[in-house]
């Protein structure tokens, strides 16, 4: 067991509670997923805080079930690109359905991945289906949820950065575990580019659901 320590509390007011929530919600209104990317470099201490930001995420029996693989190699960019669009190429012309390419529309994606070269870094994030200690299989537990808050947690570090990133889920994506050469248990979760967004980049005009559509309450 683990031994018990002091739990030291961050206290404020509630004053300073309402404050604090709504301006991190005001904050966080602002990110947006971004699919046209500067080749502004970052430097990599940002990146390294990003990810242990994301490493500080709850997970099932703290097993911490995840791997980020940081590519800033243009070489290794490129290999993911072509890959990737490879298969997207293939999901578009035939491998995704008609409701699902109707639902897309809005949205003007297709199999092009240029952000995937441009961005200065691709953070690929590996989840691990189970542990592997000295060739020993150990469980893991609650593994896409514990993964999914982590990438939440990396998301909201991003943004807090001032940079842009997308959540990229080329489909099927093992080609990023053959190209990154990742041992069998662990397996790709979500490809997320950082960088800073391209001079006059644009977004879709989204809306987000109101508190009434996405919250009930007794
Ligand atoms: N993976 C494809 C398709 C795609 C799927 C969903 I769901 C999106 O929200 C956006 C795109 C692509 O990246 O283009």
């Amino acid at each position: 067991m683990f031994p018990h320590i002091p739990y030291h509390p961050v206290s404020f007011t509630e004053t300073e509670s309402i404050e604090r929530s709504k301006s991190f919600l005001d904050y966080m209104k602002r990110r947006r997923s971004l699919r046209f990317f500067s080749d502004q470099p970052v430097p990599k201490e940002v990146i390294e805080n990003i990810i242990m930001t994301a490493s500080t995420a709850p997970s099932g029996a703290h097993k911490q079930p995840w791997t980020f693989c940081v590519v800033g190699d243009p070489a290794i960019k490129s290999k993911i690109k072509e890959a990737a669009e490879d298969e997207e190429r293939e999901s578009y012309s035939g491998r995704m359905s008609e409701e699902w390419l109707h639902d897309l529309a809005p949205l003007g994606t297709d199999w092009h991945k240029p952000f995937l070269e441009i961005a200065p870094w691709l953070i690929v994030v590996f989840k691990k289906a189970y542990e592997l200690e000295g060739g020993e299989k150990r469980k893991c537990y609650y593994v896409s949820e514990s993964v999914g808050i982590a990438c939440g947690f990396l998301l909201s570090a991003i943004h807090n950065a001032g940079l842009v990133s997308l959540t990229h889920t080329p489909s099927p994506m093992n080609f990023l575990q053959k190209i990154l050469d990742r041992p069998e248990n662990e397996r790709p979760f979500l490809l997320v580019p950082v960088g800073y967004p391209a001079e006059g980049a644009t977004v879709p005009d989204l809306r987000r659901k109101s508190l009434e559509e996405v919250s009930v309450w007794w």
